[in-house]
């Protein structure tokens, strides 16, 4: 059985009717720009061949329900209650149900129809690996309501509206690069981001050219506290930086070599963090040309250079994903290898010649496995559609 005809099964057996309708939204991989889209910087993210998958109808009742498949549990919801984040009975939306409720409320908020719908979903995108499981929860959800309540907006628009919902119902600060990557995926390319206009465009990933996906299985509890840490020095470099360059709003608006003019009038720490930033917002520009001339070698070793920045200057790799790159850049057929997303363990992304995918997966699996114990998922990927009903 297909996942989809599973997802249909599903739905038939809890609401003892077809779905009206079904949708998919992916998850993300950022290839370049790491740490930068809540500095105004520019990200190269891909929505990745993984997704959530909804099946969904009106409902007839006044709230409501919706099964995690994942979960294996059932919630029932309206706007009022999701106002105390409880349930029709009073009790508490557990932590994944806070996800399609955010949506809900950031839609109503906008004064948008939001219609009681009965829904069951499924994901396969891993979820704290760094390949935005939530903002793809998110996004499906925000194209279902879409279609129940017969409104149509632009895919930038209804990301931010799920970005909405994750800041400000589920109260995690993240910038748009997730939500935007999984609302404006298109197949075989990667998606170049502005974070402060909004504007973008797409670069094609040459079709001989395998994304590969490892992940470490390391999962780091501190993240949130060390990723606010990191905000913040960016936020006291730019306040030290304004003293010398009084027309900058954030570390995008300064040059690289500015900072190297200026870096000494800044702390130790704050200087390393905002030169990674710096140089990490030039490094994706370069990517741009690199891609467009088919230049993948380059491409790669841009990669390579932002995996070595986010270790000694940003500090948020660790030792499992260290040795997941070193390894991946020892095998044949490797572009370019480092860390994807916050950092702190999760996931490797890896450029790949096309014809080495497979013996390079099988080769990062077993190496990475005899060096940590660790037995780590390794996934060919490819660039996928963003979020749409199918
Ligand atoms: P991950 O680790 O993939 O969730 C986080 C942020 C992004 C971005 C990256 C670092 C969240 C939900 N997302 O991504 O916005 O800042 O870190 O580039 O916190």
């Amino acid at each position: 059985m297909t996942r989809i005809d599973q997802i249909r099964q599903i739905f038939k057996e809890t609401f003892s009717c077809e779905p009206a309708y079904m949708a998919r939204a992916p998850g993300r991989v950022n290839i370049l720009g790491e740490h930068v889209d809540y500095n105004d910087g520019l990200v190269l993210p891909a929505a990745i061949d993984r997704a959530v998958y909804i099946a969904f109808a009106p409902a007839k009742t006044r709230h409501s329900s919706i099964l995690a498949v994942n979960m294996n549990q059932r919630v029932a919801f309206t706007p009022a209650t999701i106002s105390t984040r409880s349930q029709i009975d009073s009790t508490p939306l557990p932590d994944w149900a806070r996800y399609p409720a955010g949506v809900m409320w950031s839609l109503s908020e906008s004064g948008l129809k939001v219609c009681a719908m009965n829904a069951i979903f499924a994901s396969d995108v891993p979820i704290g690996a760094g390949l935005s499981s939530s903002a793809a929860v998110e996004m499906a959800f925000t194209v279902a309501w879409q279609t129940l309540g017969g409104w149509t907006l632009s895919p930038m628009r209804l990301a931010l509206l799920a970005q909405k919902a994750e800041n400000e119902y589920v109260g995690v600060k993240s910038g748009i690069m997730d939500q935007f990557a999984s609302a404006c995926g298109v197949e075989g390319k990667l998606l170049l981001l502005d974070c402060r206009s909004l504007e973008w465009k797409t670069l094609a990933l040459p079709s001989s050219v395998s994304i590969v996906i490892a992940d470490t299985t390391v999962r780091r509890k501190l993240t949130s506290g060390e990723y606010n840490k990191r905000r913040a020095a960016c936020e006291e470099a730019v306040r030290l930086l304004q003293q010398y360059l009084p027309e900058i709003e954030s570390l995008r608006d300064v040059s690289v070599e500015d900072f190297n003019r200026l870096e000494k009038n800044l702390p130790r720490e704050a200087g390393m963090r905002a030169r990674h930033v710096v140089e990490e917002i030039a490094r994706t520009r370069q990517a741009e040309p690199s891609l467009e001339a088919g230049d993948i070698r380059m491409f790669g070793k841009l990669m390579n250079e932002c995996h070595v920045s986010l270790r000694d200057l940003y500090e948020v790799s660790c030792p499992e994903l260290d040795t997941m790159t070193r390894i991946a850049g020892s095998l044949e057929g490797c572009y370019g290898a480092r860390l994807t997303g916050a950092g702190f363990g999760g996931c490797t992304v890896n450029l790949v010649e096309k014809s080495f995918a497979e013996k390079f997966s099988t080769a990062l699996a077993k190496r990475y496995e005899e060096e940590t114990g660790l037995a780590p998922q390794v996934y060919i990927s490819h660039p996928s559609n963003g979020a749409e009903m199918f």
